[in-house]
């Protein structure tokens, strides 16, 4: 309890420092000039994906200094950072720029401490929508491995079958293994119909939820398990792969029209939780069918051939869990002013920061 005091006190003073500076300041001083080119996972050679397999174990081994609540590795870190920010970065307009932030952290993690020379590759879902069980992302040598076994649905193949998570389901402090449960009903979220829905949107009010509760319900109910958790899934490598998917597709949508996109937030910063992980009003992953949920059109009913229901388990925030802050955002609309901070991740950013990848963060997508 009390290094986790000290992870939100960090949290907090670094905060006020970002916010000592003027954003436009800040901004101009990012000169992003040869930015890292994401790709695509398929279109990676096999060293390169070796490359990536082996930085993604480099990091489940180096042992966790941050503190945080039950963590051992460094990967186990952010697996337990986006716990932490699970209420107030997901059915909220910081859902985007909050896991862009994130899965930069990770990718910066791999370069740094790692050795990894690439970028942090993305999983063109829309190539396997509909057939998820078939994807070349589950290879067992070449990728994540396979689907889940047996009654805890533990992954038995791959690079990373005995990797022990310290975290999860939920916000459970306890050992279990990777799991999977895939769904290729779940994974039509991801089809080129659906996609291009959410790239026709106008602004970001619209793109957002189109985006969350769409095709970022493809990845996690696609594959399930873990990675249906809303609070847990980070604890699945392949979550970093389907959000940097999301996170090209905002991208592309941004690109569309920068002048108008590349400044344009908005949403709520609280509000849609308590019941939004859960619960018939849920809006959930995005079914197939449409978006749904609180204030979004649609409704969005779970598909009724997911093993168990939607509801994922143990979403209740433990005592020792303390609310997370919305700072520089006074006000319940999300602005460019939000601080979005990761628990000493990465550097606290805000919003406004990292609405174009090619300033601070300084990466571009290879299409
Ligand atoms: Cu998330």
């Amino acid at each position: 309890m009390v290094s986790f005091s000290i992870q939100v006190l960090v949290a907090l003073l670094g905060a006020g420092a970002a916010l000592a500076m003027p954003v436009e300041e800040k901004r101009q001083d990012a000169a992003c000039t040869g930015p890292l080119v994401r790709k695509a996972w398929h279109t990676l050679t096999d060293t390169e994906k070796k490359s990536y397999i082996d930085a993604e174990l480099c990091l489940m081994k180096k042992p966790s200094a941050s503190g945080l609540r039950g963590t051992r590795t460094r990967f186990d870190e952010f697996q337990v950072a986006h716990a932490l920010k699970t209420e107030i970065a997901h059915f909220v307009g910081q859902f985007l720029p909050f896991h862009r932030l994130f899965i930069f952290a990770h990718e910066q993690a791999l370069r740094k401490e790692c050795g990894y020379t690439g970028a942090q590759p993305y999983w063109e879902e829309g190539r396997d929508a509909g057939a998820f069980s078939k994807s070349i992302l589950l290879d067992p040598v070449l990728g994540f491995g396979g689907n889940g076994v047996g009654p805890n649905k533990c992954i038995q193949d791959g690079p990373f079958a005995n990797y022990t998570n310290s975290l999860g389901p939920g916000y459970l402090v306890q050992d279990h293994c990777i799991d999977r449960d895939i769904n290729d009903l779940f994974s039509t979220t991801a089809a080129a119909a659906t996609v291009e829905r959410c790239l026709n949107t106008t602004t970001y009010l619209d793109f957002w939820p189109c985006i969350e509760n769409g095709p970022h319900g493809a990845g996690h109910g696609g594959i399930g398990a873990q990675m249906l958790n809303p609070v847990s899934s980070p604890g699945d490598p392949i979550f970093f792969l389907h959000h940097a998917w999301l996170d090209w597709l905002w991208a592309k949508w941004q690109a569309k029209d920068p002048k108008a996109r590349l400044t344009d937030m908005g949403g709520n910063n609280k509000g849609v939780l308590g019941g939004v992980f859960g619960g018939p009003s849920s809006p959930g992953f995005g079914a197939p069918g449409g978006p749904g949920g609180p204030g979004f059109p649609g409704g969005g009913a779970p598909p009724p051939n997911i093993p168990g229901g939607f509801t994922p388990v143990n979403l209740t925030r433990p005592n020792d869990v303390p609310e997370p802050l919305v700072i520089g955002d006074p006000g319940n609309t999300t602005t460019l002013s939000h601080l979005l901070y990761l628990y000493g991740m990465t550097e606290n950013r805000t919003i406004a920061e990292v609405m174009d990848t090619k300033g601070v963060l300084c990466y571009v997508y290879d299409s």
